[in-house]
């Protein structure tokens, strides 16, 4: 049997020596989670694991469970006996972690021990710079080495211009520019792969991560969108999946970022008005753009809805969408427009501070 070569996936020196604290435990990596069931790589293939009782006993937050890209001991490293079981996770050299919008403390590691993090953008629809500042943020934080990668070059025609707002924010961090039609940027970036190293694909959905990688593997391993332009994200991916190189090291595929934001839920909550008049239009995917008796730019035309409410409501479903980064401009807008009758918040504050001067009179 095949035995794989764990050094080639990662294995340093460093978790080598922690692992050997572990007598009689299995060392493996995390290559793939799904609910309570995780797929671990070992020396002697794929096995099946769970987490232990005690491990799920100690974890305070979804921080301390395992994520894609861990080290993990294991009680076996085949699976010929049942699901094997993860003892201990060994310690992150690096870890991608984001906040969950509007929870307190719900951290999610995105991928664990990654050396280099792709932060990949389009460059239509998805580019925008209080992104890739957002991204950089986070990957300067994980202890990974962050690379933009600009994607869909071949759907713009200012790349040059683009190039340039963003060294405003880039900050010498290196910018590749791709597109899948042609070979550009993909020598640049198959220099950070190899024997031992472990890079992760973060990003919008839809803006091409999957698609650059199997351009990097040279073969279709992961499912993509099919092909289309409209730059529309559908979470073609759905987890996190750590893929074996064939020539060493390992690759990190994560889905678009919704699974970790805020629900579309707030922002119907937050655009009541507009959604009771989207459920007039006739197309029920209507967006509310151009499509005949659209209820939405009727109510625009009548006077009844500011036409910079349902600009903002679309560009916040986008982001909410795409990233979950917006809860507190969310957060505002219920604010204003539950303060719609007074005149909005700050007229709302002055009725409130008259009201209360009222009174002490
Ligand atoms: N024109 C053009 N289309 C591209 C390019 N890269 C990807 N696409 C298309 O964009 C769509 C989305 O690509 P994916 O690779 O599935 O995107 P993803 O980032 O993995 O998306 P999620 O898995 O949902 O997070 C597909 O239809 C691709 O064919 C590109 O460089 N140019
Ligand atoms: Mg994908
Ligand atoms: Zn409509």
């Amino acid at each position: 049997m095949k035995r794989t070569d764990m050094k080639s996936l990662g294995l340093s020196q460093r978790f080598i020596t922690e692992s050997s604290i572990y007598a009689g435990l299995s060392l493996g990596r995390v290559i793939s989670q799904s609910k309570d069931l995780y797929k671990v790589i070992t020396e002697r293939g794929e096995v099946a694991a769970e987490i232990s009782g005690k491990l799920r006993f100690a974890a305070a937050s979804a921080a301390d469970y395992p994520a894609v890209g861990d080290f993990v001991m294991l009680d076996r490293d085949d699976d010929a006996g049942g699901n094997a079981i993860i003892h201990h996770i060994l310690t992150r050299k690096s870890a991608f972690i984001r906040k969950a919008a509007g929870t307190a403390n719900a951290e999610q590691i995105v991928a664990a021990n990654i050396d280099t993090v792709f932060i990949c953008m389009s460059l239509n629809n998805d580019y925008n710079l209080r992104r890739v500042e957002r991204y950089l943020g986070i990957a300067w934080d994980s202890g990974a080495i962050p690379v933009i990668v600009l994607t869909k070059a071949d759907l713009c025609d200012d790349v040059n211009e683009k190039l340039q707002e963003l060294d405003s924010v880039a900050c010498g961090v290196e910018v590749f520019v791709t597109s899948s039609l042609t070979e550009d940027g993909l020598p640049a970036i198959k220099k950070y792969l190899g024997e031992g190293r472990t890079i992760a694909f973060i990003g919008s959905s839809g803006v091409g991560k999957s698609t650059l990688i199997n351009k990097l593997l040279g073969k279709n391993v992961l499912s993509t969108q099919g092909l289309r332009n409209d730059d529309k994200g559908r979470h073609t991916t759905t987890r996190r999946e750590l893929i074996v190189l064939p020539d060493g090291g390992v690759v990190i595929d994560t889905p678009g970022m919704r699974e970790l934001g805020i629900e579309s839920i707030d922002l119907a909550k937050a655009f009541a008005d507009i959604d009771m008049l989207a459920a007039k239009c006739r197309f029920h995917d209507c967006t509310h753009t151009s499509e005949p008796n659209c209820a939405v730019q009727q109510a625009i035309k009548d006077g009844l809805l500011k036409a910079e409410r349902l600009a903002n409501y679309q560009k916040m479903q986008k982001e909410a969408k795409y990233e979950g980064l917006n809860s507190r401009q969310i957060e505002e807008e219920k604010i204003e427009s539950m303060f719609a009758e007074f005149g909005g918040i700050k007229n709302a504050r002055e009725f409130l501070k008259q009201k209360s001067k009222r009174k002490h009179f």
